[in-house]
């Protein structure tokens, strides 16, 4: 079935935006552009990461996908901020944009064997927060979601964090088009020395890439025909204490024999029901309103 552009839009309608994460913001006080994150040398910065329809050569599966494409040479350059555990940090997309897409946010932190500024991000990730739909009486295509028209991920360090230099990963996941095998990845890396912390086990721990399949149920889902639950990705957030997460039993803490946990559930991912939004299948892009920040590839799909 072949529709045109403008009647894929009208099935289509959301606005949509594409953006990277530049700021780091501890306890309220904004600090500079890639002042302590890393940027990336991607042709267009903003541009997501994804298994389908790809931009440049970026997909969850290599190694880039830990800070962004070719962000580990921006690390020397880039500073290490010194932040208390426990204290409230966000990470700010530049540029003025906005989340507007629909989609979870998840914070990730890896510690760094010597300094962050030397670090590939090659070990274990624990994830520290997250947040997907905030309101289900509200559009599951929009504003039903957290992070919906927001420009920053706001997160608290878990106070129980040992002291030593981390990097921060935030991750707002696009699932606008995942029903086809098309959610967006927008992620970075911060650079930040912890101090004041205290003695917990950060854990359950994943690897990246590794972490996320391309038939994972999280990246797999359809945001369309009405709000259901969305499977959020990623190991469960760690508050604190030992490294299966507060008042865990000791069995729980045998990472080689938990591996069951971390399998997701054997659901049908089928492909999309026809009643589903048929996509350009270029990008996830129906509508345009101008949102996107210098995207010049999307600036010929506006309706004549
Ligand atoms: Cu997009």
């Amino acid at each position: 079935m072949k529709l045109s552009i403008l009647a894929a839009a009208a099935l289509v309608p959301f606005v949509s935006a594409h953006y990277f994460f530049d700021v780091l913001i501890i306890d309220g006080v904004e600090t500079k552009s890639n002042e302590f994150v890393r940027s990336n040398t991607r042709a267009a910065k903003y541009n997501p990461t994804k298994w389908e329809n790809i931009r440049d050569d970026m997909t969850p599966d290599i190694d880039d996908f830990r800070c962004n494409k070719g962000a580990f040479t921006f690390a020397g350059q880039t500073g290490t901020a010194e932040v208390q555990a426990g204290s409230k940090l966000a990470m700010k997309l530049a540029v003025g944009a906005t989340m507007q897409h629909p989609g979870p946010a998840l914070v990730y932190m890896s510690r760094a064997p010597t300094t962050a500024n030397n670090y590939e991000g090659q070990g274990e990730w624990f994830k520290i927060h997250e947040e997907s739909v905030c309101d289900q009486t509200a559009d599951f295509t929009t504003t039903a979601w957290c992070t919906w028209d927001k420009d920053r991920i706001e997160f608290t360090l878990p106070a129980d964090l040992p002291d030593g230099e981390y990097l921060i990963r935030p991750e707002h996941i696009g699932v606008h088009g995942a029903h086809d095998g098309q959610a967006e990845f927008y992620n970075t890396c911060a650079q930040v020395k912890v101090v004041g912390g205290g003695s917990g086990t950060p854990g359950p721990t994943v690897k990246f890439p590794g972490a996320y399949k391309r038939d994972d149920p999280s990246f797999n889902f359809s945001i369309w025909n009405g709000y259901k639950e969305y499977p959020i990705p990623g190991p469960p957030v760690w508050t604190g204490g030992s490294s299966s997460g507060s008042g865990s039993s000791v069995n729980e803490t045998v990472t080689s024999a938990d591996n069951s946990a971390s399998v997701p559930p054997n659901e049908s991912t089928t492909a999309p029901s026809p009643q589903e939004p048929i996509t350009t299948g270029r990008t996830c892009h129906g509508p345009r309103r101008r949102r996107h920040t210098r995207d010049s590839k999307h600036r010929n799909l506006s309706p004549p």
